[in-house]
C-alpha cells in the first residue's frame, strides 16, 4: 500500500470505518484466532440498520421503548462494524495503514510525553533499589488497527495496555505484534492485552487507565459523545485522552465540515487542552467567560484550540484530565453553615455543610467551580474544634434541576453526630480535584462523589501536603 495519507481502509481495497459490539469479552491473541471471524456476511460499507420506531401513547412505554431501542441499535451498529472489519482484515496479505510507524509514534507521545505519573514512575526508579518502579501507567486504546500504537506505547512507558476492538480478526491481527501476549482478563499482567467490547462497556477493574487513545475510532462509534464520557469515567487524574481520526490531506470541503467537533463533545467532561494545563497554574484562575452569570461555564474547562496535529494524515486532539494538584496559595473560608437543599444526607448519603456565599465571595473570586480537598473545623465547638479532611464543591449542581447560582459546599470525613446549622465553619482549601461536571443521575454522582472522598484522603495522607497546610496555615493537622 502506498504510504499517503488517505481516508483509507487498513488494509486491503475496501474502504471504511470500524466500530463495536457490546460484549466485554477479553481473550488472548491465540483464542482471538481460534474464535475465527464473524458469523455475518458482508454488508454495504457504510450502511446503517435501519428499525421502525413503534410508537406507543403511554410515556412510559415510550420510555422504555427509546432505550431498548437505542440497545438494539447499537448492537446491530456494532455487530455491522465488525463485519466489516473482519472482512477489511480478512481481505488483506500485506496489512499496512498509510504513516503507520510514525503516527503511532506521534500518538503515543501526545499520550505519555510530559505524563505526570511517567515522571512519577521515573522518579520511584530510580530512587528504588533495584532501578525499577513498582508503579503502574495503563493505557487504552480504542480500535486496534496494526497493534502499532500499542507497542509504541509500550516502548514510551506504559506499562499495561489495553487494546479494544469489536473485529476479533482485527484484535488478532494486532496482536502478532506481541510476542507471548497474556492471558490475563484482569489487568494485572504488564504488558498488552486485547479485548474485543464496546469503550462503553469496559469494568472499571480494568482501569483506572492514565491514557486513552481513540484510534481513529471515535468517529465510528454507536455514540461518540457516549463513548468519550465512558473513557473519561475510566480514567485516573492526570490522564490524557487522545482522540485522533484519519483524515486525507486530499479532504475536500464536504468531508472537513463533517469532521467530529471533538471540542464541543468534551465541553462537558472534566477535560481541558493540554494546552491549558494545571501544572502551569493557569487553571486555578477562572478564565474570563468563567466570571460572569452567564449559565454555560462547563466549557471554560476546554479550551478551544485543542491541540490539531495535521501531520501523519490525522487530526489529533490531546486532553488532560485534571490532575490532582495543591493550590499555589491555601484558600481559607470561614463562615456560618446555611441551609441548603435539603438533600445531601437524605438522598445522597453525603451531607454537606453549605457556606454562606456572600461571607466567602471574596474567596470565591479566585476558584473556578469543582472539587476541592482541605481540611474544615467547627471553631466554636470545643469537641470539634480540631481539624479534619473535607472535600469541598464550589458549583451550581449542574446534575440537577436547581442548578442556578454558586454554592459553596463542605463535606467534613467526621461525623459529627449532629447537624450544626448557623454555627461558624472555617476552611482551608489546599487542593482541585477535578472540575464540576453534569451527571446522569444521583447514583452516577454520588459514585464519583466516594472516588473524590478517597482521592481526597490520599492527597491529605501525603505527608508534604501536611507539612505544607502546617507551615503555610500555621496549625497541626490532627491524625485521626
Ligand atoms: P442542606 O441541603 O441543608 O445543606 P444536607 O443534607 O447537605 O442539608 O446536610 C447538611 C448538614 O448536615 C450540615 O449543615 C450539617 O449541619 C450536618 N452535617 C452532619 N455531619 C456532617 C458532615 N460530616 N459534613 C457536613 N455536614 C454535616
Ligand atoms: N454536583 C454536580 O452536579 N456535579 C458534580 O460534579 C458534583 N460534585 C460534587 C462533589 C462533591 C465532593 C460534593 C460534596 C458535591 C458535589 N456536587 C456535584 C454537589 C451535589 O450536587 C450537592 O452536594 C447536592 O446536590 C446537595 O446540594
Ligand atoms: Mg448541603
Amino acid at each position: 500500500m502506498p504510504r499517503t495519507p488517505a481516508r483509507a481502509a487498513p488494509c486491503g481495497p475496501n474502504e471504511g470505518r470500524l466500530v463495536a459490539m457490546s460484549s466485554a469479552l477479553a481473550f488472548p491473541a491465540t483464542r482471538a484466532r481460534a474464535l475465527g471471524g464473524s458469523a455475518l456476511g458482508a454488508r454495504p460499507l457504510g450502511a446503517r440498520s435501519k428499525r421502525p420506531v413503534i410508537a406507543s401513547s403511554r410515556p412510559a412505554l415510550r420510555v422504555a421503548r427509546a432505550a431498548t431501542d437505542a440497545v438494539v441499535d447499537k448492537a446491530a451498529h456494532n455487530e455491522e462494524q465488525a463485519a466489516l472489519r473482519d472482512e477489511m482484515v480478512s481481505g488483506c496479505t500485506e496489512c499496512t495503514m498509510p504513516f503507520e510507524a510514525e503516527r503511532a509514534s506521534a500518538l503515543a507521545n501526545a499520550a505519555l510525553a510530559d505524563h505526570s505519573r511517567a515522571s512519577a514512575i521515573a522518579r520511584d526508579a530510580d530512587e528504588s533499589d533495584d532501578g525499577t518502579s513498582k508503579m503502574s501507567l495503563r493505557a487504552l486504546v480504542v480500535g486496534a488497527e496494526t497493534g502499532k500504537l500499542a507497542r509504541a506505547l509500550l516502548q514510551k512507558g506504559a506499562t499495561h495496555v489495553l487494546v479494544l476492538d469489536h473485529s476479533r480478526l482485527m484484535l488478532d491481527r494486532a496482536a502478532e505484534q506481541f510476542d507471548g501476549t497474556s492471558s490475563s482478563t484482569t489487568g494485572n499482567d504488564s504488558g498488552a492485552r486485547f479485548l474485543r467490547a464496546d469503550v462503553c462497556d469496559v469494568p472499571a477493574y480494568q482501569g483506572p487507565f492514565d491514557a486513552v487513545v481513540f484510534n481513529d475510532s471515535l468517529a465510528t462509534q454507536a455514540d461518540p459523545a457516549e463513548a468519550l464520557r465512558r473513557a473519561v469515567l475510566l480514567t485516573r487524574p492526570g490522564a490524557r485522552v487522545v482522540v485522533s481520526e484519519r483524515e486525507s490531506v486530499e479532504a475536500d470541503e464536504a468531508e472537513s465540515s463533517t469532521r467530529l467537533d471533538v471540542d464541543a463533545l468534551v465541553a462537558d467532561l472534566p477535560l481541558q487542552s493540554t494546552l491549558d494545563s494545571p501544572r502551569l497554574g493557569k487553571t486555578m484562575r477562572r478564565s474570563d467567560d468563567d466570571r460572569g452569570d452567564s449559565p454555560r461555564d462547563e466549557s471554560s474547562d476546554v479550551h478551544e484550540s485543542s491541540f490539531v496535529d495535521l501531520s501523519c494524515g490525522s487530526v489529533t486532539h490531546t486532553y488532560e484530565v485534571p490532575p490532582l494538584f495543591k493550590l499555589r496559595d491555601a484558600v481559607a473560608m470561614s463562615a456560618p453553615v446555611v441551609e441548603g437543599f435539603g438533600r445531601g444526607s437524605r438522598l445522597m448519603g453525603v451531607p454537606t455543610a453549605n457556606l454562606d456565599v456572600d461571607v466567602v465571595a471574596e474567596a470565591l473570586e479566585g476558584m473556578r467551580r469543582g472539587v476541592y480537598f482541605g481540611f474544615a473545623r467547627l471553631p466554636d465547638d470545643f469537641k470539634h474544634g480540631r481539624w479534619c479532611k473535607c472535600v469541598v464543591n464550589v458549583g451550581a449542581r449542574p446534575t440537577f434541576a436547581d442548578g442556578e447560582g454558586v454554592t459553596v459546599e463542605v463535606h467534613a470525613l467526621r461525623d459529627f453526630g449532629r447537624d450544626f446549622y448557623g454555627e461558624r465553619m472555617d476552611v482551608v482549601v489546599l487542593g482541585f480535584l477535578r472540575p464540576e461536571m453534569r451527571f446522569d443521575g444521583l447514583q452516577a454522582l454520588v459514585a464519583r462523589i466516594m472516588a473524590d472522598i478517597g482521592l481526597a484522603r490520599g492527597a491529605l495522607d501525603d505527608r508534604a501536603c501536611r507539612e505544607r497546610v502546617d507551615e503555610s496555615v500555621g496549625f497541626q493537622v490532627s491524625d485521626e
